[in-house]
């Protein structure tokens, strides 16, 4: 099996709270590697990208923490590796995807999510820069992050799926729709089962594509099991119902890999959104002849200190 690349972004100059920046060195404190390993996951922890000391604003924090971040995905999938990057806000998507997209064929990608990001510097409410990153990988935005990986869309609107939203401005679901992104809202979630809208996304992101990405933004997960982020919304995705379908992506010879944006250990219960995300990527990377068992912290966590 592939070996698993953990790529830690910790920045969150894309968020108005900026202490999801502490995600990917608490989770490492945590212990998250050899759990990982101890589930028979061949994971090891690649490298933390962190924006520069001296960046003069949020975006250019943001495009030289991409940047960095492109070279660090896009060489994973070269050397035949998946990955797994850790957040970090979810502006951290501009750089994970657009490294991919310039490995190999057109790339499918299905954004887990309660919000839209893909807002306009123009149309966001906040001017928040993880509000925008699927404009971003769609093309569309300040120019010094649609270049980031080259020039140009990382992806085909056909080739994108949303599922689970339920917080949005009408301006960014204009856009969508206007380019014709397919988005599953966390109403037909609910109505259809998550089961059924799963095998639509999965269907999409792999026709005609030479692989397929998941994003997934904790905030998409009900914030009862997921409460360690910015900005909750409720009436989200039970993680359970997460946990199983994300191990039917396990076979997939062209899963190139994983981002799991918006950890901000400040705000955890105890570890329930730690154990989680350790959670999420055994569902996604433990072969399945090892039993998979609940998270348990090895590590010391950097807030009990
Ligand atoms: N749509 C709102 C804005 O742009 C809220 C964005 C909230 N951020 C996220 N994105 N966590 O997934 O300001
Ligand atoms: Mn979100
Ligand atoms: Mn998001
Ligand atoms: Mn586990």
């Amino acid at each position: 099996m592939k070996s698993v690349s953990i790529i830690g972004a910790a920045s969150g100059w894309g968020a108005k709270d900026r202490r999801c920046e502490a995600g990917p060195e608490s989770l490492r404190q945590q212990g998250l590697v050899p759990h990982l390993r101890q589930q028979g996951v061949p994971a090891s922890w690649e490298l933390t990208v962190r924006p520069p000391a001296n960046h003069e604003n949020a975006l250019t924090a943001v495009q030289a923490l991409s940047m960095t971040l492109s070279q660090a995905t896009g060489n994973a999938v070269a050397k035949g590796e998946s990955f797994a990057v850790l957040g970090g806000d979810h502006s951290c998507a501009i750089g994970t995807w657009s490294g991919v997209s310039q490995v190999g064929g057109p790339l499918g990608l299905i954004w887990i999510d309660a919000h839209m990001d893909c807002h306009l510097p123009e149309t966001s409410p906040s001017g928040a820069l993880h509000g925008m990153p699927l404009a971003c990988l769609l093309g569309l935005g300040d120019p010094r992050l649609t270049a980031i990986g080259g020039q140009g869309p990382k992806f085909l609107p056909e080739h994108v799926v949303l599922i689970g939203i339920r917080s949005f401005e009408p301006e960014e679901y204009l856009l969508l729709q206007q380019l014709g992104v397919k988005v599953f809202f966390m109403d037909e979630v609910r109505r259809r089962g998550l089961k059924k809208v799963f095998q639509d996304a999965l269907e999409r992101v792999r026709n005609r594509t030479a692989g397929f990405g998941v994003s997934i933004d904790l905030d998409a997960i009900d914030p009862h099991e997921a409460p360690a982020v910015g900005t909750p919304v409720l009436g989200g995705i039970p993680k359970g119902e997460l946990i199983a379908l994300l191990r039917q992506i396990q076979g997939e010879p062209r899963f190139r890999g994983v981002e799991i944006a918006e950890y901000n250990p400040f705000l955890d219960k105890g570890y329930l959104t730690a154990g989680l995300i350790g959670e999420l990527l055994c569902s996604l990377f433990t072969p399945q002849r090892f039993a998979h068992e609940p998270y348990h912290r090895i590590g010391k966590s950097v807030l009990s200190a």
